[in-house]
């Protein structure tokens, strides 16, 4: 008879993690994070989801918003021989280890307690299972993210108190609250960081050393884009099928792979670009290392 048995994750699935933070409405106020969304915070989310990517190689994407990340692992991955209770437990690990490792790079407030995260295996057999379920967690930024930029609207810029902000979003639908953003609040909805209504998703690409070597180096790209239609996984079929080359990215080009790689640079650049104009503001806070914002017109800039 075992005492120790262990799950293993059906073969020739998708194996997804997904990792949550545990009691983060706490957390945030505790840290004195913006509201709806921080977005040092957020990027802080991406640098440690960046953390487990680079260490496993089976990882093909992962999907984040608010304070939870999903990582997709291939469906042919023999990590830990597919032992579920070891693949959740050292990817919750190691981005927890690392969300704490990097606070300081990306965040000002002194860390008050050690955050902690939950972990979850999920399994999805079919590349239509997989995509419904990151659907879902996109729709999901873009519902609660909506309901909070109004929420917040109304108490930050029209003066109601929270119970009143209540009360007037209690039973509304989705163009009723831009409405009530645009008239009340001055507040495009449109307007919004890519970033906070779509979440991240953080993809692999190659691009050419530069030392001049053939070999490529993998490079990890976060994207703030829309990942329910089919137009994103079109441009990059190499993610969810291991048979299909990750591309090669060169220069500006007609090639989608390019464009990914493209909107990387926008991403850094336009980071150092905000964080230019924070630290004028607040000497105190500490550079990113590559992530940021890719909307140069959202409303909090
Ligand atoms: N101010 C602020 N809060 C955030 C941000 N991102 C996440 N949060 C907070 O984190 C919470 C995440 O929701 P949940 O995961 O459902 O709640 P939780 O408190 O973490 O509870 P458990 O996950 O059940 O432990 C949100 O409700 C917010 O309160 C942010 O960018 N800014
Ligand atoms: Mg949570």
């Amino acid at each position: 008879m075992e005492f120790e048995s262990h799950d293993r994750c059906l073969p020739n699935c998708f194996i997804v993690v997904r990792v949550d933070g545990k009691g983060f409405h706490k957390f945030t106020e505790a840290h004195g994070f913006d509201k709806p969304n921080d977005r040092s915070g957020l990027w802080l989310m991406s640098k440690a989801a960046a953390c487990v990517i680079e260490e496993f190689n089976d990882i093909c994407c992962a999907y984040g918003q608010s304070d939870e990340y999903s990582f997709i692992f291939s469906r042919n991955t023999n990590i830990y021989n597919r032992r579920a209770d070891k693949i959740a437990s050292v990817v919750c690990s190691l981005f927890t280890s690392s969300y704490g490792f990097y606070w300081d790079k990306f965040c000002c407030k002194k860390l008050k307690y050690p955050p902690a995260f939950d972990s979850r295996v999920i399994l999805y057999p079919t590349v239509r299972n997989l995509r419904d379920y990151l659907s879902w967690r996109q729709a999901d930024a873009h519902i609660n993210n909506l309901y909070n930029t109004a929420f917040w609207g109304l108490v930050q810029k029209c003066g109601h108190s929270k119970q009143e902000a209540e009360k007037i979003l209690r039973g509304t639908v989705s163009s009723e609250k831009h409405e009530l953003l645009f008239k009340d609040c001055k507040i495009n909805y449109n307007n919004e960081c890519e970033l906070y209504k779509k979440g991240t998703i953080i993809i692999k690409s190659l691009v050419p050393s530069s030392t001049g070597s053939p070999v490529c180096n993998t490079v990890y790209v976060p994207l703030n884009c829309d990942i329910i239609n089919d137009k994103f996984w079109n441009e990059n079929p190499h993610i969810l099928d291991s048979s299909v080359d990750m591309p090669v990215c060169q220069e500006i080009g007609a090639n989608s792979c390019e464009i990914v790689f493209v909107k990387f640079r926008n991403v850094a650049q336009e980071n150092l670009k905000g964080n230019n104009k924070k630290k004028s503001k607040n000497p105190q806070r500490k550079e990113h290392h590559g992530e940021g914002d890719n909307d140069p017109k959202c409303n909090d800039e």
